[in-house]
């Protein structure tokens, strides 16, 4: 099961600060673990500014990105690393359309939120940006390995 696990594909999943104070916590997870994924980090944290502009360094030449990043330093924030076979493209499949008002219905963005600048989640969009982004939110030792063993009822 350990080397199972330790081939399994891994994606970073954060609740920003809009879900967690509308109480959509466990609305949002329960999607992600009814379908079969498996939680394998969660930690409730408020992140700096500095740490928010390390998270959206991409996005950093574009109009939105300071209110961005103060927008996600300005309260808690739910990490989580889910696992699972296609977790990182399923995963946003989960999420739906960057925009609210064009993610379909029956996604978290199209069944709970409105704008783009309040799309309540964030989800790994690539194999590598899952890695960067696990490696910077978690230490490894966060991260579970074995106390969770839904596989052998999910493969
Ligand atoms: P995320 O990284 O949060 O999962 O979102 P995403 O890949 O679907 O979208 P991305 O293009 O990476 O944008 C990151 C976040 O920036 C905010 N945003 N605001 N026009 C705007 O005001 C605007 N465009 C994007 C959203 O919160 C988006 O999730």
């Amino acid at each position: 099961q350990d080397a199972h696990a330790a081939e399994m594909e891994r994606t970073f999943i954060a609740i920003k600060p809009d879900g967690v104070q509308r109480g959509l916590i466990s609305e949002i997870v329960a999607r992600f673990e009814r379908k079969g994924f498996k939680l394998v980090a969660i930690k409730l944290v408020v992140p700096s500014k500095d740490f928010a502009q390390k998270h959206y360094h991409d996005l950093k030449e574009r109009p939105f990105f300071n209110g961005l990043c103060d927008f996600l330093s300005s309260g808690p924030v739910l990490a989580m690393v889910w696992e699972g076979e296609g977790v990182i493209k399923y995963g946003r499949k989960l999420i739906g359309a960057t925009d609210p008002q064009k993610s379909e219905p029956g996604t978290i963005r199209g069944d709970l939120a409105v704008v783009v600048g309040r799309n309540i989640i964030h989800g790994s969009d690539g194999p590598e940006t899952a890695k960067d982004e696990i490696k910077l939110w978690f230490k490894p030792e966060e991260l579970n390995t074995c106390t969770i063993n839904s596989e052998k009822w999910v493969y």
